[in-house]
């Protein structure tokens, strides 16, 4: 379903059992020896989110990209599994596009989550100018999902972003705004045995190509 050129919504992307081996691994990952956390921002506010970067790591004080969690404690985030790169590969060719992520941001909502309006436009300036994608995937209690505009004062759509869901946005709506106003608890399919929700941003930040390992 295109939201918006470059934008695409699709529902149901993985399977329940796809779903449900994907909240494990991500339950495994946030509470891992390099566990997720609630990050500061510069202004001194907490996230709404327990976050862990995979790849790479989002320092949420410079908003830039490195290799250890200098605004936390210092640990190398952990790598990001082959098969959710290849995942998010598979998904942005049903976009029509390509990316070859070398990070994922792991984010995890309780009932009260949220993530206000933002750009993701912290990647590589290559990357963001050849519109290589953010592929998004959701697993878990259902989020209203807002999808602006290029300007913060944009118009905004709300989608309903349910578990196993993928959004992709990538070209001319790469730098759209975006975020979660609200998630409504005891959304997620009992099968999965999870109480809130993940949310998998899979990004590349920098333009060249990598070869899968
Ligand atoms: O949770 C979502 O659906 C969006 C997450 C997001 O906007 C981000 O990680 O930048």
């Amino acid at each position: 379903m295109e939201i918006a050129p470059g934008a695409h919504h699709f529902p149901r992307a993985l399977s329940i059992e796809g779903q449900r081996m994907l909240a494990g691994r991500c339950r495994a990952l946030v509470d891992g020896s390099v566990p997720a956390y609630v990050p500061i921002v510069r202004g001194g506010g907490a996230m709404h989110v327990r976050m862990l970067c995979l790849g790479r790591h989002w320092n949420a004080k410079t908003y830039q990209y490195e290799s250890t969690r200098s605004d936390f404690d210092g640990l190398p985030p952990p790598p990001l599994p082959p098969e959710l790169r290849t995942l998010a590969r598979e998904i942005a060719a049903q976009a029509g596009m390509a990316i070859d992520p070398d990070l994922c941001i792991l984010n995890y909502y309780d009932a009260n989550g949220r993530m206000g309006l933002h750009q993701d436009k912290d990647e590589g300036p290559e990357s963001i100018a050849a519109g290589i994608p953010v592929v998004s995937v959701s697993i878990g209690d259902t989020a209203r999902f807002l999808f602006g505009g290029l300007r913060r004062r944009d118009p905004v759509d709300a989608i309903a972003l349910e578990s196993g869901d993928a959004f992709v946005f990538g070209g001319p709506a790469r730098l759209r705004y975006h975020g979660v106003s609200r998630i409504t608890p005891g959304t997620a399919p009992t099968e999965i045995g999870l109480t809130g929700r993940f949310n998998l941003t899979f990004r590349q930040s920098d333009a060249a190509c990598r070869a899968l390992s």
